[in-house]
């Protein structure tokens, strides 16, 4: 502005304030110890997978190291990472869980 125009200089935001809230993927991670049976179970139980779904799941966590199990919000995700945590020390297996921000 040439005089005293007052520019404020407060920015006009149109975007709609729709931001989503952020997703977690759980993942499930190999070890020698836990049994591949297990394993199946736990994502048959806790992560509702058919059976030829979680064996399949269960060979390439064996295979590749980890993967995805799901992907949820941050509550749900704590969650399943908690109760699989918990099973598996339960059944004193090593299995681990983890969850990691999308
Ligand atoms: N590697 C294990 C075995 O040979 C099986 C296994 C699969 C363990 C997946 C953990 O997340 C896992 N008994």
């Amino acid at each position: 502005p040439k005089d005293g125009d007052s520019d404020l200089g407060v920015a006009l935001d149109v975007r709609p304030k729709t931001k989503r809230p952020p997703l977690y993927k759980v993942l499930i991670l190999n070890d020698d110890y836990t049994p591949m049976e297990f394993v199946v179970m736990v994502l048959e139980r806790f992560f509702g997978l058919s059976h030829a779904q979680a064996f399949e799941l269960m060979l390439t966590v064996h295979k590749k190291g980890l993967a995805v199990v799901g992907v949820f919000s941050y509550e749900i995700a704590e969650t399943k990472v908690a109760q699989v945590m918990d099973f598996a020390q339960r059944h004193q297996h090593p299995l681990q869980c983890t969850m990691e921000r999308e």
